[in-house]
């Protein structure tokens, strides 16, 4: 490992962090710059690129481009998702900008976008953090609708299949294992796997960075069982200094970790974006031991400089790269198991 006096004293001989190898990064410097995980993020990246290209503020970008994600049927991420094992959809979500000012809902039911609840609770009070009924109420009076409180047609199909059995056997986002029946957080349609969840973060024109995450979280959770998603540090975390980083998979395992944070401060030290997402999923697997075999995390992550990466316990895991009207692409997470 290169430690930070070591360094420092590279960048006194005028040598950056990303000239030498190791440290070099896998996504070549662009600004503006958007990037999201999982497939769905192509979908998402496309609506915040058009606040980007327009020379809008990043925060504006990660909102509105999460918002396709939560709106669209075909994702568990919005009102369409996966319950809870009690029969109702609960959503997290968060977002942050480049002042370091963060909002979060959690446990939020019947509410179509939590992550423009979490920028009202950044904007609009004193606090970081609303969850539950008092989210809820939150939001119905800043003028969101309260949506119906029904499954859609595929939820209600997965979670009467799910409950054949009920068994709570939390495994999450193991794309590899597509057998996998007893507990499924995501769901099989049309030949595709949805995910539970989508972060992005952004850079715009002025070099600003925002980022935001939004999820229905696990399939089939226990009631009140809230993830890495809401969560400033875990799930996100956004530092205009250095970067921003977001993280999927299972939440427990970002938590504690504290995921986004440890890989942001990881590119303060010097590593590039992919390499810090690396040292954060080596940091779980070390924990979980033979355990990591059995869940997925995955990090993405952009630096000041532009720059891109993305790192996961296992195979399987994608996230979406936009940084041009023609440049929205797909690259697959290098995983470590
Ligand atoms: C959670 N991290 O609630 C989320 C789940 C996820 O794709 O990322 N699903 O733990």
């Amino acid at each position: 490992m290169l430690h930070r006096r070591r360094f420092l004293q590279l960048g006194s001989l005028g040598l950056t962090s990303f000239s030498f190898a190791g440290f070099r990064s896998a996504g070549a410097a662009r600004k503006p710059i958007v990037i999201s995980t999982w497939d769905t993020g192509i979908a998402a990246n496309a609506a915040a690129w058009q606040v980007l290209r327009n020379g809008g503020r990043a925060l504006d970008a990660v909102e509105k481009g999460v918002m396709v994600t939560e709106a669209s049927q075909n994702c568990c991420v919005g009102l369409g998702a996966n319950p809870d094992r009690d029969g109702f959809v609960t959503l997290d979500s968060c977002i942050m900008d480049e002042h370091a000012n963060c909002g979060s809902v959690a446990f939020l039911e019947r509410i179509k976008h939590p992550v423009s609840v979490a920028r009202r609770v950044m904007e609009k009070t004193p606090h970081v953090m609303l969850v539950g009924s008092g989210a809820q109420q939150f939001a119905v009076a800043e003028g969101f609708p309260l949506e119906p409180q029904v499954l859609s047609p595929e939820a209600d199909k997965a979670y009467k299949n799910w409950l054949l059995k009920s068994e709570y056997k939390p495994v999450i986002n193991i794309e590899n294992s597509k057998n996998q029946t007893a507990y499924a957080p995501t769901r099989f349609e049309n030949g595709e796997w949805n995910h539970d969840t989508i972060g992005m973060v952004a850079m715009d024109a002025q070099g600003n960075l925002s980022g935001s995450c939004t999820t229905s979280g696990m399939g089939f959770k226990m009631r009140g069982r809230l993830g890495d998603s809401p969560i400033i540090g875990a799930g996100l975390f956004v530092d205009n200094e250095v970067g921003a980083a977001t993280a999927t998979g299972q939440g427990e395992d970002v938590i504690r970790i504290c995921g986004s944070h440890l890989v942001v401060e990881l590119m303060r030290q010097g590593h590039s974006p992919e390499n810090a997402c690396k040292k954060a999923v080596e940091r779980i697997i070390r924990i979980k031991g033979n355990k990591a075999k059995d869940i997925q995390v995955g990090f993405i992550a952009i630096n000041k400089q532009g720059e891109y990466g993305g790192y996961c316990i296992q195979k399987g895991f994608n996230f979406a790269v936009c940084y041009a009207d023609d440049k929205n692409f797909l690259v697959d997470g290098k995983y470590i198991l």
